[in-house]
């Protein structure tokens, strides 16, 4: 990230774009009518950045009746979502610019989700050239806040890689970096009938979009609980085997064993848990660490975390960001709160004033049995074992029922095998940090209330988007 080039361009995008006033609306095939405009800020500073109109729900209506599938060759979809690719490099001091001011990412977050919607575009470009299957017709894709660039365009160059006309809301959170993206694949040369934008809120403009008969497939990736809403929404109203495919939640652990190199395994920790301000699906939530190393061990933790510093990203200096609004910011406090109040807040960093920060803590648990649901912030809970309680261990770790990323710092190879095929996830990292995916060579996705796979960014996605060779196969994924 770090090289020249890369700092010179933050730099002249934080000349250019620091002050720039953004906007978004709905971007129709057809007449768009339109709510009254609202602000969208900061979460760092509680500033401008720009306004959004949202999508009325007649907008959603003749979105609908527009939505073509797209009619073009498999070679040439991909070259206009490769020069999709080109043009959102080109672009990067405003999508930089977005990225920082509006989800509040750090300058390393915001280079790295750039790169990942690029190879997204790239990647299923190259896989749509492959495909035998015709598309399903339209598809909803529903993304979240906390990847706005690289989640949206995942999920819509795959529908699109596949011939689907796509209609996309944004969240509510990030229409901006949104109405840019699209913006830009239109000025590929995606057609405006392929391609729609409608910013709005869930409960009406989303809800609409997955529970109408028109709709032939939904891509979402949000809250388990958002996802089970869209479920029953789709078994209603949509034709059957209309495909969900999503991608929710986790409540992800990691061991770190008393063979495992202390330095290595904090560091990675520091990162899993706290990059993002811990606003990762693949986070990590619940740390297991062997009881003899533990005191040390939790020492050395506390003292890596005395390095980082929360603040404003748009500081080459921050490492930790705000969280995304202020429900977000309500939620983690009370939770870390109830903890204080129960003595089990182990160390928390001081809190800069301003923004939605929440500052990196520690929380102490008996284990992930603990914890009830996902807290999506900036916080670590820390339980510590004995090696002969590592099936207990697996088998409360199974029993979340979430089945995301998985961490492990060993130097025991049999330890690997063992808990590879003992644990139900779809992402296992080990010694090293639990984040993300590489489109292409690392796919991302979950079992259980995690996702419905395929996993993103892998060779079985794009089928999904296409009409299921078999009659009758289709939805079996889906019983989720
Ligand atoms: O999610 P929602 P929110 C988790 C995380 C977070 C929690 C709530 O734990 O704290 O979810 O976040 C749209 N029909 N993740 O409230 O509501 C909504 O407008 C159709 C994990 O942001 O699921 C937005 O576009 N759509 C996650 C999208 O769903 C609806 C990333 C996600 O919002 C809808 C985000 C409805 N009825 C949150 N209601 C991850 N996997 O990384 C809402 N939406």
């Amino acid at each position: 990230l770090t090289d020249a080039p890369t700092l010179a361009r933050i730099d002249a995008a934080r000349d250019e774009y620091a002050k720039t006033e953004f906007a978004a609306q709905p971007m129709l095939a057809c007449k768009v009518e339109g709510l009254k405009p609202r602000r969208v800020l900061n979460p760092a500073t509680g500033q401008l950045v720009g306004r959004v109109t949202d999508a009325s729900a007649a907008d959603v209506d003749h979105a609908l009746a527009a939505a073509k599938p797209w009619k073009a060759t498999p070679a040439e979809r991909a070259a206009v979502l490769n020069r999709a690719a080109d043009l959102y490099e080109e672009n990067f001091g405003p999508i930089f610019a977005l990225l920082a001011r509006e989800a509040g990412k750090s300058l390393m977050d915001a280079v790295a989700e750039l790169r990942e919607a690029v190879d997204f575009l790239r990647y299923y470009a190259a896989r749509g050239l492959e495909l035998k299957q015709p598309p399903l017709g339209i598809f909803t894709c529903i993304s979240p806040w906390n990847f706005p660039l690289a989640i949206f365009t995942g999920q819509l160059s795959a529908a699109l890689a596949a011939g689907n006309a796509v209609l996309a809301k944004p969240a509510e959170q990030t229409p901006l970096i949104a109405a840019h993206a699209v913006a830009l694949l239109h000025k590929a040369g995606v057609p405006a009938s392929a391609l729609q934008l409608l910013p709005g809120d869930g409960a009406t403009v989303g809800a609409k979009l997955t529970s109408d008969p028109r709709v032939n497939g939904v891509c979402f990736t949000g809250s388990t609980d958002t996802a089970m809403l869209i479920r029953k929404a789709m078994a209603k109203h949509l034709a059957p085997g209309a495909p969900l495919i999503a991608e929710t939640g986790g409540l992800n652990a990691m061991i770190v064993d008393s063979t495992a190199l202390p330095e290595q395994a904090v560091r990675d920790i520091v990162a899993s848990s706290f990059q993002s301000a811990g606003q990762r699906c693949s986070a990590l939530r619940c740390l297991y660490v062997q009881e003899d190393i533990a005191a040390h061990f939790t020492d050395m933790l506390f003292g890596a975390m005395e390095e980082l510093t929360v603040g404003d990203p748009w500081h080459l200096a921050t490492d930790v960001g705000p969280v995304i609004d202020e429900e977000a910011e309500q939620g983690i406090r009370e939770h870390i709160e109830k903890a204080r109040k129960e003595g089990r807040l182990l160390r928390q960093l001081s809190t800069p004033k301003g923004g939605h920060f929440i500052a990196p803590t520690v929380i102490r648990v008996k284990g992930i049995a603990d914890m009830k649901r996902e807290i999506f912030g900036p916080v670590l809970h820390v339980a510590t074992f004995d090696a002969d309680k590592l099936p207990k261990i697996i088998d409360d770790i199974n029993a979340t029922g979430y089945g995301l990323t998985f961490g492990l710092h060993t130097r025991i190879d049999n330890r690997v095998q063992e808990l590879t095929e003992a644990l139900h996830v779809g992402n296992m990292y080990v010694n090293r940090n639990q984040i993300g995916a590489v489109v292409g060579s690392q796919p991302f996705g979950g079992e259980g209330l995690s996702g419905t796979g395929p996993k993103a960014g892998g060779p079985e996605y794009l089928h999904r988007f296409t009409q299921p060779v078999a009659a009758g196969k289709a939805g079996k994924d889906d019983a989720k």
